[in-house]
């Protein structure tokens, strides 16, 4: 046995050392919590962890780029079709059943019962409208304007603001941005900004990113020999980045451990937990639990027929990785890794599977945004009927659709499903004080969400893999 032990130590030992300092990150946390840092303190003790979340974040828009466009070029329309068609549907079902065990938890434990009394809503049908405008919203989101504005409008803003600090004027006119100016900024401040903090009203549209990536990627994949060169920098970029990441993630222990202390020691006041803050938090891990270990890998056997804990055992620096940054799109880089290097899934799968499930596919989001919305009913004394707890399940998975994978982006789209119930927005600010906790277990399910629906496309999708494979070595014994 002791043979056996020191083998499973061996092989997992950089994963052990990762959890063990996600534990160390919460004992050095409580530990200077007493002595009461001051903000310059706290900044400069929370410095390695916002490298890493700098680091990894620097990946992430080529990542996302060049693993669609080559995920997208690498098999023919009609099989990214049968497996893009699969994704959606695995995604959608997945986070529609996570909106209804929030919904179940949260009617059953009635964290905000006896909360105070107030005015009743006002009528549902305005906000309605603000709700199907934010689902308008989302929707063109998706369909970017002008690309490069629309994804890098965030620099071009600070490219602007840059250029008029030095009195310089921006080539043409403000709209139309200097595109080489726009790129290299984007590339300066790709590599020293991260990626704008939740709610920032001009953040990077990675949903256009995505929507764009995936056209191109389908269209040079059709474009046989012509489009060669193009598929080939693509991989190669792809590959290139893979290699980053193989690099950055002997980083990620220090910075989990500083990510997660630097949030403990600046932690408001722990008695806050208590009373119905404290059961509304119950409230939400016992549905992520419930979700992330019962729900999923219950979908995962019975897809597959495989034992989901091993495969999500081989998950565990990716899930490490989203609980210190709470940030999806920070840990793509790893959960790629995870993925393929652990759990040897098809690159023609996670490269399509992965940056949109990282951007559209947001399981703990969701669940989340409906826990939160009826919770602040129940506080709020306002019995919801029938078609406004349904117009939350459907609202709570729009928002999580539209909300960016980033920190705390589920707290800043959950305006539209308050809104879309006329149910008062203010009180958002009753759950700020645990949010910074439950962003880390949301975002964890998140991910945990997109690994599992890989590996289940990936077995829906073995016949056409199959088929393309056949189809190669045919064209390489014909060469
Ligand atoms: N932090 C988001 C993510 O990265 C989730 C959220 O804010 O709800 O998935």
């Amino acid at each position: 046995p002791c043979q056996g032990v020191r083998n499973f130590v061996c092989r997992n030992a950089f994963v052990i050392v990762t959890v063990v300092s996600v534990a160390l990150g919460v004992l050095v946390g409580l530990v200077l919590r007493p002595r009461d840092l001051s903000l310059r303190e706290i900044k400069y003790f929370t410095f390695p962890g916002e490298l890493l979340m700098r680091m990894l974040q620097m990946l992430v828009l080529p990542l996302i780029v060049s693993s669609l466009v080559t995920g997208m070029s690498s098999l023919d329309s009609k099989a990214s079709g049968r497996m893009g068609m699969r994704t959606v549907v695995y995604y959608m079902l997945t986070t529609i059943i996570a909106v209804f065990t929030g919904i179940a938890v949260v009617m059953l434990l009635k964290p905000g019962e006896g909360g105070r009394e107030s005015p009743a809503s006002s009528s549902s049908s305005i906000q309605s409208v603000q709700a199907v405008d934010a689902f308008l919203d989302l929707i063109r989101n998706m369909f970017p304007p002008n690309l490069v504005e629309a994804c890098f409008k965030q620099y071009k803003t600070l490219y602007s603001r840059r250029m008029t600090q030095s009195n310089v004027t921006l080539p043409g006119n403000e709209s139309e941005a200097n595109i080489s100016g726009v790129l290299l900024t984007s590339v300066l401040q790709t590599l020293e900004e991260t990626v704008p903090t939740a709610g920032s009203s001009s953040g990077v549209n990675a949903l256009g990113l995505v929507v764009f990536s995936m056209c191109f990627g389908l269209v040079i994949g059709n474009m046989k020999d012509k489009g060669r060169v193009l598929r080939d920098f693509f991989d190669c970029l792809n590959e290139a980045i893979l290699r980053l990441v193989a690099v950055i993630i002997w980083y990620t222990p220090v910075g989990i451990l500083f990510l997660i202390a630097g949030k403990i020691v600046e932690m408001k006041d722990l008695a806050q937990m208590g009373g119905q803050l404290g059961m509304y938090t119950l409230s939400v891990i016992l549905g992520l639990l419930l979700h992330g270990l019962i729900v999923l890998p219950l979908i995962y056997f019975a897809v597959t027929r495989k034992n989901p804990f091993m495969f999500m055992g081989g998950l565990l620096q990716a899930l490490m990785t989203a609980l210190g940054t709470s940030s999806s799109s920070a840990t793509l880089p790893i959960t790629f890794r995870c993925l393929e290097e652990n759990n040897m899934v098809d690159k023609r799968v996670t490269r399509f599977v992965l940056p949109v499930g990282a951007t559209v596919n947001m399981d703990g989001t969701a669940l989340y945004e409906a826990v939160a919305a009826i919770f602040i009913a129940q506080v709020n004394q306002v019995a919801l009927n029938f078609g406004q707890i349904l117009t939350i399940s459907i609202t709570a998975t729009a928002a999580s659709i539209g909300a960016a994978g980033i920190p705390q982006a589920g707290l800043v789209t959950m305006v539209i499903v308050l809104t879309s119930v006329g149910l008062p927005t203010e009180d958002i600010s009753l759950i700020i004080a645990v949010d910074w906790f439950l962003d880390r277990l949301r975002t964890t399910a998140n991910v945990l969400g997109d690994s599992l629906g890989a590996g289940i496309v990936e077995h829906l999708s073995r016949r056409e893999l199959q088929t393309h494979d056949t189809e190669i070595c045919r064209s390489v014994v014909v060469e």
